[in-house]
């Protein structure tokens, strides 16, 4: 075998054992492989296809981490177009639609039905060639939808290819499923966008959703969607007996790696299709993902063919809804809160009300476009929703129980907090109290700066930070390093030892790296993982307080917005005090380690690199600073000893003579993939 059929040889047994090991994790939930050996197979791959990229594959388990960014989604037409599904509320509305298609077949008998758990998330319409997934696209009306393959690459649990083991290839393969985010990372997304003081996602859903547009599929890599395959279409499926049955189908989805929600049940009669829906009626609060009802098909095909479809629905199909988990309630009054960014929140304190096992008195009104679109006044009933059964939120009102005398919400003029001012900015739905030492913005920044994933400081929570900015103690994070155990105990309940300790905890944050540090400073927009990304380009507070804004925008992950918000907080001169003060305490403004390999280790040691054409997010000096960091060496001109072209676009001689000689080339995306693998 020549060297080279060896390495291809070798590409595909990697591709197939990384294939079966991210199936056996993400699909079974029995892993058969240590993350670490994984990540070293995985490693050997895509050091072989930056050797050879042209061994590089769509099917290839490199290919899930994202592209750059698209600038907008082509439309694109089902092959098969993606009906909705009819609605039933109750088990009388069940029985209405099975005897509405007992109607159109008077003959027809006994039959099964296969009840599926509605997963509350996005239709995907997968299309396989030949095995390989060519395409994914959203529902979009049903007849097109959006182009996302790029974006449902990265989600683990669809398989790039088929596992045709169980079956005779196929040339072409249309799946259909629900794309969903998991609750807990549903929760952690928004935590990260509270964090980050961005808002919030209403529901899994909706993030769902929201994720699968994203233009940068980057993004969606990270957001650990997953997916739930129930529709198999297979052109002429039903003479050739691949499947004769939705239950039949299931399992063949199984087999071929997808995976299919493990609750589907075959029902006899439609009773047991009732009892089907009482168990989860309660049952499916314990799953770790949103449902909102049980789907229930005929079990056959063939009835399936012959009952057909309507306008809008298959007629063999219904889906059995559970009541959303809403309930009417008054509002007793209307709070504004004034959050670490200044944002002003409405919020809704109602008569206490049972939503889904827990008690529910207050819900975010968001801000004053929510409140006048929704017309909200006080003493008005409203319908209350636990939307993603985790945030309580007004959905309507009732305006015939409107009592006479309220009078429509108005955003106060003044900080209710500090009585200064506030300001809503043309474009922007949030009013904002500005006064930099407003108590309110205070507590809520030093609340920032002492939590988990900021400077850690153990023992400093909400109640702590309350006193010390209402004796005066804390004007400032700053203050917080002047603190001493003497000025502790004069606040209430505060013994010596406890103050001693709190003191320790707070000098002890002066060894937090520089990205927490910069975290911690709050700066909207910029959470934990932006922070990081910024502090790897500037990795002192210097080089970033003298940053250009294009160049902030300039880095890999970081957008217009966030570098804006970035610039103009360091050109405020109370943050700049800010940062001298911190300077002096001692706190990190600069990072010890400023590699972006993050075990340190010299990736590119010994490799010589030259660059060519233009990147589309680097600039030339950032990417050959990107390739020193990691111990590799950048020269102008292409010879021999090059190992790498990295190349951009309109890439002009050197690209040819790279060819010529055979040297391996690699894309930005790639060049930072391999960075940023630990
Ligand atoms: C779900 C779900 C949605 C087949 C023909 C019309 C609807 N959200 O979980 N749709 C379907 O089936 C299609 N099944 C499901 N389980």
């Amino acid at each position: 075998m020549t060297q080279i059929q060896t390495e291809v040889k070798r590409v595909e047994e990697l591709r197939q054992l990384l294939q079966r090991a991210s199936y056996a994790y993400y699909v079974l939930d029995a892993p058969i492989m240590e993350d670490a050996v994984y990540d070293k197979f995985y490693r050997e791959l895509q050091d072989l296809e930056i050797q050879y990229p042209e061994l590089i594959a769509p099917d290839s388990p490199t290919q899930r981490v994202g592209e750059r960014p698209a600038t907008h989604f082509t439309s694109v037409r089902h092959h098969i177009p993606l009906y909705s599904l009819e609605n039933a509320f109750n088990v009388d509305e069940l029985q209405a639609w099975d005897q509405r298609w007992r109607r159109q077949l008077p003959t027809i008998d006994s039959v099964e039905y296969v009840s599926e758990l509605k997963i509350d998330g996005s239709a995907l319409a997968l299309t396989y060639e030949n095995g390989v997934l060519v395409r994914g696209a959203t529902r979009g009306d049903g007849v097109a939808g959006e182009d996302i393959t790029q974006n449902v690459k990265t989600i683990r649990s669809i398989p790039l290819r088929l596992n045709f083991g169980a079956i005779e290839p196929i040339e072409r393969v249309e799946v259909r499923g629900e794309a969903f985010l998991p609750l807990e990372v549903f929760k952690q997304i928004n935590e990260e966008r509270q964090k980050a003081g961005e808002q919030l996602f209403a529901n899994p859903r909706n993030a769902a959703a929201g994720t699968l547009r994203q233009l940068d599929s980057r993004i969606v890599a990270q957001r650990r969607l997953d997916f739930f395959a129930y529709t198999l279409h297979i052109p002429g499926m039903d003479d050739a007996s691949i499947a004769n049955t939705q239950w039949e189908a299931l399992e063949l989805l199984q087999k071929m790696g997808f995976r299919v929600n493990p609750n589907h049940k075959l029902c006899a009669a439609l009773a047991e299709v009732g009892e089907y829906y009482e168990y989860w009626d309660t049952e499916r609060l314990n799953l770790p993902y949103m449902t909102d009802g049980v789907v229930v098909k005929l079990n056959s095909f063939k009835l399936q063919e012959q009952l057909g479809f309507t306008q809008k629905f298959p007629r063999w199909a219904v889906a059995l809804k559970y009541p959303a988990e809403e309930a009417p309630t008054r509002v007793e009054n209307i709070a504004v809160n004034v959050g670490r960014t200044g944002a002003l929140t409405p919020l809704a304190q109602m008569r206490p009300v049972q939503l889904a096992g827990t008690t529910v008195s207050r819900a975010t009104l968001h801000n004053s476009d929510r409140i006048a679109q929704l017309d909200i006044r006080i003493g008005d009933t409203v319908i209350v929703r636990k939307a993603g059964e985790i945030i309580p939120e007004v959905v309507r009102v009732i305006k015939e129980l409107r009592p006479d005398d309220t009078e429509p919400f108005v955003m106060p003029s003044y900080c209710p907090v500090c009585g200064q001012s506030v300001v809503r900015e043309s474009g922007e739905a949030v009013t904002r109290c500005v006064n930099a030492s407003c108590a309110a913005i205070l507590k809520g920044s030093i609340e920032h700066w002492v939590s988990r994933d900021a400077l850690d400081i153990k023992g400093v929570g909400e109640k702590l930070v309350h006193q010390l900015v209402d004796k005066g103690l804390v004007h400032s994070v700053a203050d917080l390093y002047e603190l001493t155990a003497e000025k502790l105990c004069t606040l209430e309940r505060m013994g010596q030892k406890s103050a001693e300790k709190l003191v320790m905890a707070i000098a002890q944050s002066k060894n937090q790296p520089w990205s927490r540090v910069l975290y911690g400073l709050g700066i909207r927009h910029v959470g934990s993982v932006n922070a990081q990304l910024i502090t790897e380009k500037y990795p002192t507070v210097e080089k970033l307080e003298t940053a250009k804004q294009s160049d902030i925008a300039g880095i890999y992950g970081i957008g217009a917005e966030i570098a804006q918000s970035v610039y103009q907080w360091f050109q405020i001169e109370a943050n700049q005090i800010l940062i001298e003060r911190l300077q002096a305490t001692g706190i990190k403004l600069a990072a010890e380690e400023t590699s972006l390999v993050s075990s340190g280790e010299q990736k590119f040691a010994g490799k010589t690199f030259v660059i060519t054409g233009t990147l589309p997010t680097l600039k030339r000096d950032e990417a050959k600073a990107l390739i020193q960091k990691a111990g590799g060496k950048v020269t102008d001109s292409v010879s021999k000893k090059t190992d790498y072209l990295v190349v951009g676009e309109d890439a002009g001689s050197k690209l040819e003579k790279a060819q010529a000689l055979g040297i391996s080339q690699m894309s930005e995306a790639q060049l930072l993939e391999i960075l940023a693998e630990e």
